[in-house]
């Protein structure tokens, strides 16, 4: 009985993590001091302020999937009005999964594509142009978040795969009262799309 108790609550504790498994992206306006407000219409995507940040909350918005990635390419969108003209980060990255075991946070890696973002002008938001240092050009990244050349692509041969603690970011010029809605593509990830980045990996 003990046993079967046992293996109940691991299934339990799989079922929690897989639902964990969502996208995240931040929009953050707290060195402008832009307050953010979400779109109530945000379509299969949850909008929060940054609760945590307490003085700060409003400046800064947490979009999470309302529904588990899949292996397979969703499409999400959520939409945010500024209440002043200015720059804003927009942060691709994975959700905050940190079990009461762990030390640190989990590496739970979301694949995105195909970003479309209406009330603003973004650049390179499917990732196809790589520039002369090897990035994604327009975004700040890394070698580890970039997938070239692949046929899992949703538009293109390039995407990018980001967990909580590596995201892809980009600033975005916004306009008072002008509403900004991000229209996106993401899957679930391992980590190991991407190129060979650990040199220990490479055979030279
Ligand atoms: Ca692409």
């Amino acid at each position: 009985m003990v046993k079967k108790l046992m293996m109940l609550a691991l299934v339990v504790a799989g079922v929690s993590c897989v639902a964990g498994n969502v996208s995240r992206i931040d929009i953050d306006g707290r060195k402008g001091g832009i307050v953010l407000t979400p779109d109530t219409e945000s379509k299969n995507t949850k909008v929060t302020d940054g609760a945590w940040m307490k003085d700060d909350a409003k400046f800064f918005l947490m979009a999470t999937s309302a529904q588990a990635l899949t292996k397979d390419w969703q499409k999400f969108e959520f939409s945010f009005t500024p209440d002043k003209d200015g720059v804003v980060g927009i942060l691709f990255k994975g959700p905050w999964v940190k079990r009461k075991e762990d030390k640190t946070n989990q590496p739970v890696w979301v694949a995105y594509d195909n970003i479309v973002i209406t009330g603003t002008e973004a650049k390179n938001s499917d990732f196809e142009f790589v520039n002369q240092k090897n990035l994604f050009d327009g975004w700040s990244g890394n070698l580890a978040n970039m997938v070239t050349g692949s046929e899992n692509a949703q538009s293109g041969k390039n995407y990018i795969i980001t967990w909580h603690n590596s995201p892809v970011v980009q600033t975005l010029k916004v306009k008072k009262d002008q509403k900004v809605t991000v229209t996106f593509y993401a899957k679930e990830a391992t980590g190991k799309e991407s190129g060979p980045v650990d040199p220990a990996d490479q055979n030279i």
